[in-house]
């Protein structure tokens, strides 16, 4: 490496290790990691998987890349003899937002793992320029940029594939860059992303991300559709779908053919993996491809199409299951509308439940419900989430074809969240049980040896504490909040939603605010860590940000509270950051309404970095649990069948809640006190507090009472460390089934069967 490094340096920059700047450093690195990876041999086999996605949040890469061939170690050890840290060059990458959330890094760890497996597998996505919106705190506010995270040299590389899609009144051409996706000591897959030579990002200003929605050739992959959950500025969003499935269509029919496989057998070749709705007009998509071009029957493209697709689902709050009206697909993709017409018709003569037709009375289109006829497999993603799928949501579709549907829990990659975000616990666990874990997670379970060893516990402890310090240190730099690192640090990060009830952690945190007030010093110092961005259009989500912030100002300057208890926000959230605070943590805050997190991915991060659950009976938590045992998580709150029973009933009122219950009429009406309105902007705080009361649609209220005892209960807990920090070591050494290499050989056992 250090040979390398110096013959790049001098080649392009004439200088060499000693002489250059970081920046000249960090080029010189990637152009050494992306030639080696472009060096690794192609997973191969005579069946192909097409993970296609409109996101991938692939997060930064070059340490990753490093780590997964094999030469981090080695480059980390040639920089510090040149007096630098690689953590330090790593920090000069921008980082590709390539996806809102959970759903998005899912995508990215499956890459991975597909990689790793050896499987030959690609994903299938778009190459937006400015991805997803940068967030900045202004007034307590959200406020929202462009994200320009593509640099002169970046991991993209063009190919000279190109296609052309067919819009109503115009043709797009298709241009694709492919980043190489390494495994971890394994052969190499790429990441289509497409994308258009005519973007003109000049069309739109600097501090904004508005910009002419009409002008669809200049504007179609510039962003991210910065929303997951409701479904403004939609055909756009058609456009972008459009354009990918199509353009992913096309690519793999030809490598089909240029494999020389008979299209009549594509479902012995390949196998698409459809992320949610978002891509499921490939199936249509398909078929018009080979009837139109391929010279097959209505019949045989619909067989094979139906043979090849399979489908995942993420959620299942209705407003997150897309819909389109059939008058918008009529503007955007006309060619489309006599396939899916035609695909509706033959459910229509074979089924009779009208509530599982493609277009309904109104007209609009059910993305999912085609998936469902149209592909071989549906999957939830985690067992409770599947199940509810199976007994309640899709509960019409598993009675018609209950074969099709399967679970398959998530997974996270331990190479990028253990490996990377924290070397020095991962050195450590090499220390007690070898290296085996590396490649079989599962063998983590060795540390259940150490649980009573007290010189591990406390060595565990004091890798925590180092992290907590790195941390700190980040924090100072990044938004000058200096955070004390002998607090215990209770984190709460993931997308803005009402459903995972920040809220509900905020009304905690007016609890502890005036707990203090009235002169109860916690023992250990509390800090709350947020981080969190919100859809743009969400309001009350981004009125949920401005209360938190305000609290944060609140506390900030009242030195009485100030001491015991902070509320911090990170800013701009996003794997970067998770990878620097997760390992920093000692709670792990997964808190949603039972029934409504499909499955939840942070979890399995901090609970593999030692942190322990305080979380609701929902998604992975539930899994969580079951390998753990009860004694080392914290599970509070409303069961997800009582949740579903409400919502069936109708019977929940938050205003009912908040008249009888003292405590909670005071945390509620402290968010419309004077302490806040004096910081905070009154609409706001008051379309919150009138929300809260008035709605409440994820049912806050309705579990605060037992969250705040079971969150005393964490804090009195973790006065007893010995025993913590066992419950920490348990935590990791279970963690090995939520590895994403066990959920891609699961994906592959049962859906794709590659060899
Ligand atoms: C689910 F439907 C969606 C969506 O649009 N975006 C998204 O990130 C998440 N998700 C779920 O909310 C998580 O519970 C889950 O772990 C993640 O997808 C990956 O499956």
């Amino acid at each position: 490496m250090e040979k390398r490094l110096q013959e790049v340096l001098e080649k392009r920059f004439h200088k060499t290790l000693d002489t250059c700047t970081k920046e000249e450093l960090f080029h010189a690195l990637m152009e050494i990691t992306k030639e080696a990876t472009g060096n690794l041999k192609r997973n191969e086999g005579s069946k192909k998987l097409y993970y296609i996605s409109a996101e991938f949040l692939i997060g930064k890469l070059l340490s990753n890349n490093l780590i997964n061939l094999g030469l981090y170690e080695e480059t980390e050890k040639v920089l510090k003899s040149h007096g630098y840290e690689l953590c330090e060059i790593e920090e000069l990458e921008m980082e590709p937002s390539l996806g809102n959330g959970g759903l998005g890094r899912l995508a990215a760890c499956f890459l991975d793992s597909i990689a790793t497996l050896g499987l030959p597998g690609d994903g299938i996505g778009l190459n937006y320029h400015f991805g997803l919106f940068q967030q900045k705190f202004t007034n307590h506010k959200q406020q929202e940029l462009k994200n320009p995270w593509i640099t002169k040299e970046s991991w993209l590389n063009r190919q000279s594939f190109t296609c052309k899609v067919p819009f109503k009144d115009f043709t797009m051409d298709g241009v694709l860059y492919d980043i190489d996706v390494p495994g971890y000591d394994s052969g190499c897959n790429r990441l289509h992303l497409f994308d258009v030579d005519t973007i003109d990002e000049s069309i739109v200003p600097e501090n904004s991300i508005n910009f002419n929605k009409k002008k669809v050739q200049e504007n179609l992959t510039l962003f991210l559709y910065p929303d997951d959950s409701d479904d403004a500025g939609r055909k756009l969003r058609i456009y972008q779908q459009y354009f990918m499935v199509s353009c992913g269509a096309q690519l793999i029919l030809k490598e089909m053919e240029d494999a020389g496989y008979d299209l009549h057998e594509l479902n012995n070749h390949a196998v698409i993996q459809i992320n949610d709705t978002h891509p499921s007009m490939v199936i249509p998509e398909l078929i018009r491809l080979l009837t139109e071009e391929k010279g097959f029957t209505m019949d045989e493209a619909v067989e094979v199409v139906s043979k090849t697709c399979a489908y995942t689902n993420h959620t299942i709050l209705a407003e997150a299951l897309e819909k389109w009206p059939m008058e918008y697909l009529e503007e955007v993709v006309p060619n489309l509308v006599p396939i899916i017409k035609e695909l509706d018709e033959r459910v229509r003569k074979t089924v009779k439940d009208e509530s599982t037709y493609i277009i309904d009375a109104q007209d609009r289109v059910h993305m999912a419900h085609m998936d469902i006829h149209y592909g071989f497999s549906v999957n939830g993603v985690a067992a409770l989430h599947t199940e509810i799928l199976k007994n309640s949501e899709l509960k019409n579709f598993y009675d018609l074809y209950p074969e099709r549907f399967n679970n398959k829990t998530n997974g996270i990659t331990f190479r990028r969240w253990l490996m990377h975000c924290n070397p020095i616990l991962t050195r450590y666990i090499e220390s007690l049980i070898g290296n085996g874990f590396k490649k079989d997670a599962t063998e983590l379970e060795k540390l259940l040896a150490f649980e009573n060893d007290e010189t591990v516990l406390n060595k565990l402890e004091e890798i925590k504490m180092e992290k907590k310090l790195e941390f700190k240190e980040y924090m100072e730099e990044t938004q000058g909040l200096t955070i004390d690192e002998h607090s215990i640090i209770d984190v709460q990060v993931k997308r803005l939603h009402e459903y995972k009830r920040q809220q509900m952690n905020a009304l905690y945190a007016i609890y502890k605010y005036l707990d203090i007030k009235a002169g109860n010093k916690p023992s250990t110092p509390i800090t709350m860590i947020f981080g969190a961005k919100a859809a743009p259009a969400y309001v009350i989500a981004k009125d949920i940000i401005h209360l938190i912030l305000c609290l944060q100002e609140l506390i900030e300057k009242d030195p009485e509270v100030r001491p015991y208890f902070r509320v911090l926000m990170i800013e701009n959230y996003n794997v970067s950051k998770a990878a620097k605070v997760i390992p920093a943590a000692n709670i792990s805050e997964q808190i949603s309404l039972a029934s409504k997190e499909a499955s939840g991915t942070g979890n399995m991060k901090f609970m593999l970095n030692g942190a322990l659950t305080l979380g609701t009976e929902d998604g992975a938590n539930v899994e969580i649990r079951d390998l753990v045992g009860e004694e080392n998580i914290y599970i509070f709150g409303r069961k997800p069948q009582d949740v579903i029973d409400l919502y069936e009933a109708g019977t929940y009122s938050s205003k009912e809640i908040y008249e009888e219950d003292a405590l909670i009429h005071k945390l509620v009406d402290f968010i419309t006190g004077e302490e806040l309105l004096a910081i905070g902007d009154e609409e706001s705080l008051t379309r919150l507090h009138r929300e809260l009361i008035g709605k409440d649609w994820f049912m806050t209220l309705l579990d605060t009472k037992e969250y705040i005892t079971t969150k005393e209960k964490v804090y009195a807990d973790y006065e007893d460390r010995k025993t913590w920090n066992k419950k920490a070591l348990i935590n990791i050494a279970k963690a090995g089934f939520f590895s994403s290499d066990r959920t891609i050989a699961q994906y592959n056992e049962d859906i794709w069967k590659l060899k």
